[in-house]
């Protein structure tokens, strides 16, 4: 078959979000709801901030706005870890960061399953944070080996998913009735079964260690626990939900309010207490699991590893102020404390770029195109780019960021797990291993922003006649 006649992976990755979407809504009618909230917040936020509305028409976001969405899983195995990377690769997304959560007393670590090139990522922006369960850090063997032995026996995946995936990497591609069928077939693994693996006391045994290991192991595949809408105003939304009936958790996770957003800010409502059937109960007499939840995020500017190390040192010095984890008791001191200590991080675009903490996305402006008398200059010379700013001829807006981040990742399991999930695993990241079981590496996001703002700096030259 042609090339051409390949269905592209991004515009299945936007088809796979929306059936998503619709199963998750089904399945979770809260996040309509809250899907709902966050339409109406964006709604008043673009009518009443029109330089927001323009920044994000001048970079394109406004068409993905809606269609902005990521989702969680977690896994049990390296044959699901290796062959969920497999699958979305079909869907044009890979693995970018290593996130290790077991400082945060969840024995899992992490990356995300996203697109990496901005053209892409416009098409659609669709992540998965994809935790793998670390069955090494369950101290009683038994159990162990008995969670070993179960996870061992299932198939997450179709095999109408399995031999799609294998054709798409001999052929290049898929057709697109192929590719049609993938979607419907890929979907399969993440939906909820309320019908357990285990008995009831098995499941007991493994959630005693562990709530989140009861939902890895005791579940015929690993169910999306939240997706979640992109708001362009977090605080609105956390405000606007106890009015709609939903439950928003303690505290925002992420810097705090800025005029210029950076990172990621989220928040989620509490996960739902749902039925399911173990092995040996009848019908009549099931019971309950809490897993899965909603979530929102604000995203903002992507940082350097300067803006990150910044970033970094305000986060934990506003941690460190407080006594015990961000919760309810102390949510309000602890927003005190991030505004204090954030004061320090200057809340200007000019500031953020001349000091180098952000990415940027250069545009050349109608003034430049008008001016054109640039053609054989060289771009960049030092201060080529610069001069081109001053003159107006070339604007800048921040990158957004894609990724996520390992301290509010925690916050947003811990809302999720009950305070009692609190285990000290002790500080074991092993990025070697989740490797090995992922069978790739992972891809280094600030690489990949770098990469963008350099690719819209050769755009503004080429746009200008300039070379480079
Ligand atoms: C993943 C939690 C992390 C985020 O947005 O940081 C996450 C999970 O609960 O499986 O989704
Ligand atoms: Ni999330």
């Amino acid at each position: 078959m042609p090339i051409n006649a390949f269905a592209s992976p991004d515009a299945l990755r936007g088809q796979f979000s929306r059936a998503m979407s619709d199963m998750y809504k089904q399945e979770v009618p809260l996040y309509g709801d809250l899907l709902a909230l966050v339409g109406e917040v964006n709604g008043r936020v673009l009518a009443e901030q029109p330089a927001v509305a323009s920044s994000l028409q001048r970079t394109g976001e406004i068409e993905r706005l809606d269609m902005e969405r990521h989702g969680a899983i977690r896994l049990g195995t390296p044959y699901e870890l290796t062959t969920i990377r497999r699958l979305f690769a079909v869907l044009g997304m890979q693995p970018v960061g290593y996130y290790d959560l077991t400082c945060a007393g969840v024995p899992v670590h992490s990356t995300a399953f996203r697109a990496v090139h901005e053209q892409a990522l416009q098409t659609s922006p669709f992540r998965v944070f994809t935790s793998l369960l670390r069955l090494e850090l369950i101290d009683n063997p038994a159990l162990r080996q008995r969670a070993q032995q179960i996870l061992d026996q299932r198939q997450i995946f179709t095999p109408l998913a399995l031999s799609l995936i294998e054709q798409f990497e001999r052929d290049g591609g898929l057709s697109p009735a192929d590719g049609e069928a993938f979607v419907e077939q890929a979907l399969e693994t993440f939906r909820w079964h309320r019908d357990a693996t285990v008995s009831a006391a098995e499941y007991q045994a493994l959630h005693d260690e562990h709530r989140l290991i009861a939902d890895v192991v005791a579940f015929k595949g690993p169910h999306i626990n939240h997706l979640t809408p992109r708001t362009l105003d977090i605080d609105q939304v956390q405000a606007g939900m106890p009015a709609k009936g939903i439950a928003p958790k303690a505290v925002i996770e992420g810097p705090p309010t800025r005029r210029h957003p950076i990172l990621l800010r989220q928040t989620s409502f509490k996960a739902l207490q749902e039925k399911v059937a173990f092995t040996d109960q009848r019908a009549d007499a099931m019971g309950s699991h809490t897993a899965r939840f909603g979530e929102i995020e604000q995203r903002g500017a992507a940082l350097t590893a300067k803006g990150r190390a910044l970033y970094d040192r305000l986060l934990n010095a506003s941690r460190q102020a407080l006594a015990g984890f961000p919760a309810e008791g102390n949510a309000l001191e602890y927003m005190a404390r991030l505004g204090e200590q954030f004061s320090e991080f200057p809340d200007d675009l000019v500031q953020m770029r001349e000091q180098g903490l952000a990415f940027f996305r250069y545009f050349v402006t109608d003034e430049g195109r008008k001016a054109g008398a640039f053609a054989g200059n060289a771009l960049p010379h030092k201060g080529a780019l610069e001069s081109l700013i001053a003159a107006g001829h070339v604007r800048f807006e921040p990158l957004v960021y894609e990724d996520f981040l390992p301290v509010s990742a925690a916050g947003i399991f811990q809302s999720n797990l009950g305070d009692n999930a609190q285990t000290d695993y002790g500080t074991q990241s092993n990025q070697v291993d989740f490797e090995r079981a992922l069978g790739a590496k992972v891809i280094n996001e600030l690489g990949l922003y770098a990469e963008t703002e350099r690719r819209s700096i050769a755009q503004c030259a080429a746009d200008l006649g300039m070379t480079l």
